[in-house]
Formats: structure tokens, C-alpha cells, sequence
């Protein structure tokens, strides 16, 4: 079997082919990334996968390495709310224009393909709603970058519907885990701390994610593949609601430090709240059950993994740090 991953040199991607390459002998991986800032082939390292430099959006590449695959995950994406909020054009590139070049690559060869999304293509939550989000929540996207995704989720439904396409989507929630680019807030808060800098917290802090282990997520993909309907949205959650503030909080502690030793900043614009997935149908239908139950034990594995991957992250850290140059302190 031949899967072709999209943005396999990514954070979930890149876990998704190290997961799948010690998992499934039977599988055979070309990865095609297109190295932009968050693609690292010293990701990759030590897996035997096929590698391709190219842009989703580029139709005859595509077209070969779909023709050749027999299953496509994609993953590629702009994947940064603060990138979006600050340069929206790649956002509406990559995840609408890439994905519309996907679709009809294997609407054409007739190829199995997954799609991965984020559940901020629901909105956001208030801190005290009972409700979570399901597959039957109105998609109300608030930044490009959600916005994009969401974009992206109905051209898959509309190929499924209009054209036969054979294909499957996941919404998942935060993730977390190794290899998560330093700009993303919890490999930010960790480097932060080695670097002898105080974590940044955006506005009151109080704002909810619910966090997922990167190796949850990517088992739950491949049991969607494998046992999902066709046409189906699936939501990937590990009940892991935590506030932004708790999150810094335990990781101080974590790393020795005072659980106070953190600053405020700049909130970002237009904030999602919370994010909350009930996953009862990727459960009850598929049997899928997480296996990362203790998040400060995900957490404690996460840190030391940058602890003993410096060189890993080491080369993105002062370009991340210097986009959020502008962010004020507005409290400790
Ligand atoms: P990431 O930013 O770490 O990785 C994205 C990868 O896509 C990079 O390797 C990049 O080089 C590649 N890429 C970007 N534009 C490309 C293009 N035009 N052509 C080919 N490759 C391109 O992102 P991630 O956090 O690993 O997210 C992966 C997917 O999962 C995305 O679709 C994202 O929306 C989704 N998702 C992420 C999370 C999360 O918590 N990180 C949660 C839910 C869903
Ligand atoms: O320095 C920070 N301080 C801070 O308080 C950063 C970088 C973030 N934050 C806050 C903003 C969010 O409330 O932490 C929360 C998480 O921020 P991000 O890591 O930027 O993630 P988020 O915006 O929630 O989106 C992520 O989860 C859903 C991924 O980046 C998306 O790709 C995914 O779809």
C-alpha cells in the first residue's frame, strides 16, 4: 500500500509517519512537503520514506504522485492563527487552492483520501457552556486561518457529494507532543524557560484548549481510515480541557520553577474562548479510545523531549520570538 502524506515534514505529520513506519511494515509513505518555515527534514530522520520538495497546489505534480498512491492523508496546511492574523494570502493558498488540488487529483484517479482539520472551524465555546462541540455543531470559523480550514472541509463535502469522491474528515482539537514548532504555545513556554525567558500568556489567560497527544490524534486517523464511512466527519478529542494559565502553570512547576513566574501580553485579536470536542461518535462507532489519559505526564515526556532535542528547535527559535517582537506586557 502506497500513502501519500502531505506536510509529512510538519508537526502531525511528521508523527504520523514515525507512528505508521514502526506500526504498519505493509505501508510505504511518499511524503510531499513543501518546506516552507514549518517543514523540517530533520524530522524525518532515520525513517524510510520517499521525499518530495513540492507545493500542494502545483496540479501535474500532484497529479504523479496521486496517480502512484493509493491513499492520500493531507495534512499540509498553514496551520498558525497568529501567521494568519498578520499575512492571511498563503492561508487562503495552501488550504483552499492546495486542498481544491488535491480533490481533483483523486477525484480524477479515484484515490482514497483523508482529509485533517481542526475543530476551530466550529468557533468557540463560553467558558461555562455545557455543550461541547460534534459533528452536528454550525461551522461559525473566526480567523483566516480557521476560516481557511473550514473552506477547505466543504470542498471535500462538496466533491464527496457532487463528484463520488471517496473520502473521510477528522476534526481534531490541540495537540501537543514532539517535533511542535517553537512558535506554537507550549514548545514556546518550554524553550522559553531553557532560554531563561518568562512565558507568555495572551491576555487574561483564562482561555481553553483541549489538548490531545499528537500519537492519539494519529491513531485516531488511521482507525477513521480504516473503519470510517465514506463521507463521514469524525471528532478527535481525549477530554483534555485545560486553561492557557493552568497549561504555563504546570510547566513552570514542571521545570523547577515558581508556577507565577509568567507575564501577560497583548491578547490576540478575535480570541476563540474555548474549544471543546465530544468525540462519543469516533467512540462509539469506530472504538477508538485515547491512550495518553495523564496530560501531565504527556506534558512531563514533552519537555524533556526539547530538553534533548535542542538542536532540533534551536535553529527556528529567534525567528519565532521575532515575530511576536511587538507583543506588550500588560501584567505578571
Ligand atoms: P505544521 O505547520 O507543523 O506543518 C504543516 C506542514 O505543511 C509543514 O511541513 C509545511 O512545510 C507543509 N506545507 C505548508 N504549505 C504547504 C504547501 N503549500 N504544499 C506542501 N506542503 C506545505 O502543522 P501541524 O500542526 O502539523 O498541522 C497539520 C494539520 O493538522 C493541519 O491541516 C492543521 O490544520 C491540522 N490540525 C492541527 C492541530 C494542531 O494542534 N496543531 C489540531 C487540529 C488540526
Ligand atoms: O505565546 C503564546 N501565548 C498564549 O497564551 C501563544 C503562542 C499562544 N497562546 C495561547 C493562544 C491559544 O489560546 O495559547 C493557546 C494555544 O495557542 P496556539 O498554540 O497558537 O494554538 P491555537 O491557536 O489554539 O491553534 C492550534 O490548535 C488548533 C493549532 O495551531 C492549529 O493548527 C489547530 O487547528
Amino acid at each position: 500500500m502506497r500513502v501519500l502524506v502531505t506536510g509529512g515534514a510538519g508537526f502531525i505529520g511528521s508523527n504520523f509517519v514515525h507512528l505508521t513506519n514502526t506500526s504498519r511494515s505493509e505501508v510505504k509513505m511518499t511524503v510531499l512537503d513543501a518546506f516552507t518555515y514549518a517543514g523540517d527534514r530533520a524530522s524525518l530522520h532515520g525513517v524510510g520514506v520517499d521525499i518530495v520538495a513540492g507545493d500542494i497546489s502545483d496540479a501535474a505534480l500532484v497529479d504523479r504522485l496521486v496517480a502512484e498512491s493509493d491513499l492520500v492523508v493531507h495534512f499540509a496546511a498553514e496551520s498558525h492563527n497568529d501567521n494568519s492574523l498578520a499575512e492571511p494570502l498563503p492561508f487562503v493558498q495552501t488550504n483552499l487552492v492546495g486542498t481544491y488540488t488535491l480533490l481533483e487529483a483523486v477525484r480524477k484517479h479515484d484515490v482514497r483520501y483523508h482529509h485533517i482539520s481542526t475543530d476551530e472551524v466550529y468557533g468557540d465555546l463560553d467558558l461555562d457552556d455545557p455543550e461541547r462541540f460534534t459533528e452536528a455543531t454550525p461551522y461559525n470559523p473566526s480567523s483566516p486561518y480557521s476560516s481557511t480550514k473550514a473552506g477547505s472541509d466543504l470542498l471535500v463535502r462538496a466533491w464527496v457529494r457532487s463528484f463520488g469522491v471517496r473520502a473521510t474528515i477528522s476534526n481534531c482539537s490541540n495537540n501537543y507532543g514532539p517535533r511542535q514548532h517553537v512558535e506554537k504555545f507550549i514548545p514556546r513556554q518550554i524553550t522559553n524557560i531553557l532560554d531563561g525567558v518568562r512565558p507568555k500568556l495572551y491576555g487574561d489567560g483564562l482561555n481553553v484548549r483541549d489538548w490531545i497527544h499528537v500519537d492519539d490524534h494519529n491513531r485516531a486517523v488511521w482507525t477513521i481510515i480504516e473503519r470510517g464511512e465514506i463521507g463521514q466527519t469524525y471528532l478527535i478529542g481525549a477530554d483534555g480541557e485545560e486553561s492557557n494559565k493552568r497549561v504555563v502553570e504546570q510547566i513552570l512547576v514542571a521545570m523547577g520553577k515558581d508556577a507565577s513566574d509568567y507575564d501577560h501580553v497583548t491578547d490576540r485579536a478575535g480570541h476563540d474562548r474555548r474549544y471543546a470536542i465530544d468525540s462519543t461518535k469516533l467512540r462509539t462507532e469506530l472504538g477508538w479510545e485515547p491512550g495518553f489519559s495523564d496530560f501531565a505526564a504527556g506534558l512531563t515526556d514533552t519537555i524533556d523531549w526539547y530538553r534533548a532535542n535542542e538542536s532540533w528547535w534551536r535553529p527556528q527559535k529567534a525567528a519565532a520570538e521575532a515575530k511576536y517582537a511587538d507583543q506588550a506586557v500588560i501584567g505578571s
